[in-house]
């Protein structure tokens, strides 16, 4: 699917809008800090990383869904580093959905670059940030690949819809609103977001914490999930078949690989924002992004959910890195 020589451009969205703990808008910085381009380039992809802020400036109030409204002025570092004073707007809950004017105008800008990015053949990496960025990501890679399955490997199904979400936090909600599901054709994600995706098109890996709603939601819509129950029971190697098999029968279609890093156990990702004992384990998690990269078929990647500023040190660096090379597996990266 992807133009010869294979192009990656890296998306840095430092957002946290979706979800109420600072600190995850810093996760983009610190990967390729770490030194994700170099990485990728040695693995001989032409590397694009430009900028991150640019295309996310939006003039809401962009700091944490659980913190008090903010209103008026606010400061803003723009691309050249600069401090402006921006006028900003206020943003209040729409029913129970937290920031929904920020969640959904990002996103909107996020769809529009990652789907820019693949119509040029290349591959977009989406460094979050919070997972409700993958309205946005999988919005884009839908309008170059409207075939495209997702696979999506997470602790959290992120399947609530604005009626059945009891935190209002959006980073809980993307799948909801790109299945088109039962409350998602609201304002203002309808003035852009129509759904793309449908249930047959996804299939979980790693879930250990669903709410009752969202379990209801994959009953009734059929969706595919293989939790860490099947994990235990099949082995990795027999999950990340049998999700394949399901979303992707004949191996023909693009796929988009969705990675929360929640995912893994949290002595593997300790610094995230929503973490889930039981996880993945580091090989597990490697595994999945090893496996779909033999595929030859992956047209997109988010690397969502890493939080820099949870934690000690240590468990910042190991989260970290961890991202990267979760990253380079999904770009071809082999043991041998
Ligand atoms: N299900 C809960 C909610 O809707 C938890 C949200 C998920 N947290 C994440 N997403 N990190 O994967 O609020
Ligand atoms: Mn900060
Ligand atoms: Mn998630
Ligand atoms: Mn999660």
């Amino acid at each position: 699917f992807l133009k010869e020589p294979a192009t990656v451009a890296i998306v840095g969205c430092p957002f946290s809008g979706g979800q109420g703990r600072a600190g995850v808008e810093h996760g983009p910085n610190m990967l390729i800090s770490a030194g994700l381009v170099d990485q990728l380039t040695s693995l001989g992809w032409e590397v694009h990383y430009e900028s991150q802020q640019s295309f996310l400036d939006i003039p809401y109030n962009p700091s944490p869904a659980s913190s008090p409204q903010a209103t008026g002025e606010a400061k803003v570092k723009s691309n050249d580093g600069k401090e402006d004073l921006v006028q900003r707007l206020p943003d209040p809950d729409i029913g129970r959905m937290k920031k929904p004017r920020l969640v959904s105008a990002v996103n909107e800008k996020v769809a529009q670059e990652v789907g820019s990015i693949a119509k040029k053949g290349w591959l977009p990496l989406t460094l979050g940030g919070d997972h409700s960025l993958a309205m946005g990501t999988i919005a884009g890679t839908k309008s170059k690949y409207p075939d495209a399955c997702v696979i999506w490997v997470d602790a959290h199904a992120d399947v609530n819809t604005p009626l059945t979400t009891d935190s209002g936090n959006l980073h809980g909600c993307p799948v909801s609103f790109l299945l088109g599901l039962d409350g998602t054709d609201v304002e203002p994600f309808n003035k852009w977001l129509s759904p793309c995706l449908k249930p047959e098109e996804i299939v979980y890996i790693g879930l250990r914490d669903i709410d009752a709603g969202e379990k209801a939601i994959l009953k009734q819509h059929g969706i595919k999930a293989y939790t860490m129950h099947h994990v235990d029971k099949y082995g990795i190697g027999k999950v990340v078949d049998m999700a394949l098999d399901h979303v992707n029968p004949d191996r023909k279609k693009p796929i988009h690989l969705s990675f929360d890093v929640d995912a893994l156990d949290p002595t593997v990702a300790p610094s995230t924002g929503t973490p889930v004992r039981g996880g993945l384990s580091f090989r597990e998690g490697h595994y999945i992004t090893e496996a779909v990269a033999e595929t030859g078929n992956l047209v997109a990647v988010d690397i969502m959910e890493v939080n820099p500023t949870l934690l000690d040190p240590r468990s910042v660096e190991k989260t970290v890195a961890v991202g990267c090379s979760l990253a380079r597996a999904s770009l071809g990266e082999t043991l041998l």
